[in-house]
Order: structure tokens, then sequence, then C-alpha cells
């Protein structure tokens, strides 16, 4: 396995950047780490190496800032996006490697999972410790087609766990595929993750597209996996721990009130449980997690993702787009921002319309043009104050079909708004508010040159 692959790598790179804080009093998995992690929301991540009842290290808020994440990732000077719509254009499948650290130790037959891992326990009315940071690795059992995505495991005592799945999740489609056949579904699953591989975890893809394979694409060479020891599935060998076992859509435990990334609790009812029969873990793993609810991590790596596949999209069909953003303010899932070039009338329109279809998530899309910086809020505001015009460039659609993650949602519709706040194709001349007002041209570039003298 190439080093730079391994979760450890990226410990070391945390820590050559400054980015590492190291955690050496006793902590509480027990809502104390996570108040930790949450009051240092969007700085640097979080070594607790000595985590109470538990000899294994916990590290937290690794990728909470896009800097971050495309410090992580190394891309030099490439903005982030451009590297995740590269991948998605090239995707690298992965290779198969014989050996690698994270089955070093072995944990089989009568497990206690509470024993082996330090999973904590985050908020004060959710029913129990969840691994938030477990990649999950799973197989359709008909066409074998991989599926690679994180759900939130709640350990249920011993080797049993419970898992909060939403139905139109690929890892769903499967668990009800396998649960039709009368069979369970076998699933793998991966903590201590390179960021390349969390993020592909979290593009949405068509079910049966291989998330290893854009995870290929991001790291710009093949990901490479071990095979599993007791499940017929294959694991990132860069990963720190593996847990192996099985789900089953017909076995149903309430979940009960748990957090969700607007930051409130929900109660979905039923989840599905399962059972973890096989735990290995490098000699010294380090457990990974992500602050769950309304946390800069947890609402970073679904934005990131998800902007991505929607700028593939629109751009292929409305090639004037040249951004998407999904806000932090819209907790990474439900507001968008497209950013797009000069364009036609009803245009941007026509791409609000576009993105909602895509993404169920989104609720608020605003357009604006790409002379302003589609990532500053202010920005976005001065483009609806310059050039949103109340009366056209509103688009309201009472009664779309909600996620269920939404915190409006009305038995799961919402209403859906776009915000069109783009120059029009006569804007442009002097009087018409799209020429900004300067000083000329070769005044700014003499300026601009030598602005230390000035
Ligand atoms: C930290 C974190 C926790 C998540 N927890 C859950 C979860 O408990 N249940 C769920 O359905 N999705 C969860 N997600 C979102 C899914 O991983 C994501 O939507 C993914 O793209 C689904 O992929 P799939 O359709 O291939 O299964 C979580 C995402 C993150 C970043
Ligand atoms: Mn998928």
């Amino acid at each position: 396995m190439p080093e730079h692959q391994s979760f450890r790598s990226v410990v070391e790179r945390l820590k050559s950047i400054g980015a590492l804080h190291e955690v050496t009093r006793p902590v509480d998995p027990r809502f104390e780490l996570g108040a930790v992690l949450s009051m240092r929301d969007k700085g640097q991540a979080q070594l607790f190496a000595a985590v109470k009842g538990s000899a294994m290290p916990v590290i937290g808020n690794v990728m909470n800032t896009r800097a971050r994440i495309a410090a992580l990732l190394g891309l030099d000077r490439k903005p982030l996006h451009d590297a995740l719509t590269e991948a998605l254009q090239r995707p690298v499948k992965p290779v198969m490697v014989d050996h690698a650290p994270l089955q070093d130790v072995v944990h089989e037959g009568d497990i206690d999972l509470e024993q082996i891992l330090p999973v904590p326990t985050f908020f004060e009315h959710e029913g129990g410790a969840y691994v938030t940071a477990g990649v999950i690795i799973a197989k359709d059992p008909v066409s074998g087609a991989r599926n690679v995505s994180i759900a939130r495991i709640r350990l249920e005592g011993g080797k049993r766990i419970m898992v909060g799945i939403a139905r139109n999740h690929h890892l769903n489609m499967l668990a009800e595929k396998a649960r039709s056949l009368g069979q369970v579904l076998p699933i793998a699953v991966a903590i201590g993750n390179h960021p390349a591989v969390l993020l592909g975890s979290q593009l949405y893809l068509g079910l049966g597209d291989d998330e290893y394979d854009m995870i290929g694409g991001l790291l710009g060479e093949p990901l490479a996996l071990v095979a599993c020891r007791s499940v017929p599935l294959e694991v990132p060998a860069g990963a720190e721990i593996v847990l192996e076992g099985h789900i089953d859509s017909g076995d149903l435990i309430e979940e009960g009130d748990v957090s969700e990334f607007p930051g409130f609790y929900v109660n979905y009812g039923p989840a599905t449980g399962g059972f973890i029969t096989c735990v290995t873990h490098r000699r010294d793993a380090i457990f990974q997690t992500i602050l769950p609810a309304y946390a800069a991590e947890h609402c970073l790596l679904g934005a990131v993702a998800i902007e991505a596949v929607t700028f593939q999209m629109l751009s292929r069909i409305i090639p004037s787009v040249r951004r998407v953003v999904v806000t932090e303010g819209g907790m990474g899932r439900l507001h968008a921002v497209i950013s797009m070039h000069r364009p036609r009338l009803g245009e941007g329109k026509r791409a609000v319309l576009l993105a909602m279809g895509q993404i169920n998530l989104f609720k608020l899309v605003t357009v604006v043009e790409d002379d302003i910086d589609p990532e500053d809020p202010v920005q976005v505001e001065w483009s609806l104050a310059a050039r949103f015009r109340g009366g056209e460039d509103l688009i309201v659609i009472p009664g779309v079909k909600a996620d269920r993650c939404d915190p409006l949602h009305d038995n799961l519709t919402v209403t859906k708004i776009g915000l069109v706040a783009t120059t029009r194709p006569d804007d442009g001349k002097r009087g018409s508010r799209s020429e900004f007002a300067r000083a000329p041209e070769a005044v700014l570039a003499r300026v601009r040159a030598n602005l230390e003298d000035y």
C-alpha cells in the first residue's frame, strides 16, 4: 500500500502543517469529548491521547474547513472543487494488496465493541454511543456492485449494532434487496480514513456506481484495498480499524431521538439492526470520529461532495454554469449558490430547477454572476441587493418532495425557493447597474504592480 494513502500519514500531515492539537488530559468519551470538539469546531484537529476507559486514542475535527481538506488532499494551489470535478471525470479503479497493518490485531468470537473501541456518546438525549466516521462497504446481493457510504452506527451492547439509514440511500436499498432474497447484508466498516475516502463516501452517484473509482480519481492513483477476513468485501488498506459483520433490514430497532445536521434531534422511528462478528485494527490504532449535528466537519463533508456532483451535471447541460457552492448556513445540505457567466434570459431559473430536481435536499437555490465569489455570503447578499428583482426573479414552488432531514418538512414535502440574482443579457450599458465604477485599467494596473511603494 502506498504509505501516503494511510490515515497515519494524514495525521502526520496534520502535525506538519500545525493543524493538530493533542489533548493529553483524560477525557470522558461520554459527552465531554464531543463538547471539546464542538467548542473547537473549526479549529485544529483534536487528538485525544487519554480517553477514559480505553487505551485507544480518538481524533476528531480533521476535515472541518475547505482549506484543511485541500491541504490534506495535497492540492497545492488547485481549488478543491476543480480536483473533485476532475475526479468525477477521471475515475480510477482500485487495486488489491495482500497485506495491510489494519489486520495486525484481530478480535473474533465473543466481541464486546465497547471494550475494544472508544466510541463517544455525543448528546444528552441520544440513545447511546455512535460510530460516526465509519465508512460502510457493501455489495449488491445480485449484481455484486459495490457501495461505499457513511451511516452512523449505534452500539447496542456486545456485538449488536443499529444503523439508521435514510430510505433513499443506496446502502438501504442493498439491505432491502438482501432481505427480499431472504438474506442479510454483509458489511465492512472502515474507521480512520484518508480524506479522499471520506469525501468519496459522500458523493451522490448512481445506484451501482462504485465510490472507490471516484476516490481513485481524487487520489490520482488506484485506491489500495485489502480483503476482509470474514466477509466478501474489500476495505481501504490505509484505514486504522475495520468492523466486519452484517445488517438485516427486517431486524428493526427503535432509534429514539438522534441528532441531525440541522442541529436538532429527530425521531426517525425504527432503524436497521445487525451484528459485528470480527474487528481488526492496527497495533496502535487511532479511532476517528466526526462530531454529528450542526458541526463544521459533518456539514462540510456533505457540502463539498454534493456541490461537485451538482456542478458536474449542471455544467454539462448549461455551459454558462461555473461553480456550485453548498453553504454553511444551509447546513451543508439545504442551500446552494450557483455561479453563472452571463446567463441567457431564463437560464438562471432553468439552473435552479435542474439543481432542485437532482438534489432532493436543496430548497433554497440562489443564482449569482461569476463576477462575485459564491463562497462569500456577503457577496451573495450583495448580488441580491444589486440584481434580484423580487417580482420577476423569484421562484416559489410549494409542496415539493423534501428530504427527511429538512427541519421544515410537512409530510415530507417542502416549499422550494429559487432566487436569480444575475444581470440581464441587455445589461452592460452604462447606468444599467452591471458596470462597476473604477479608475481606468491602465492606472489600476500601474498601481497594482507598485502597491508596496505607496
Ligand atoms: C458524519 C456523517 C454521518 C452520516 N450519517 C448518516 C446516517 O446516519 N444515515 C444516513 O442515511 N446517512 C448518513 N450520512 C449521509 C450519507 O453518508 C450520504 O448521503 C451518502 O452519500 C449516502 O450514500 P449511498 O446512497 O451510496 O448509500 C452521513 C454523512 C456524514 C458525513
Ligand atoms: Mn452509492
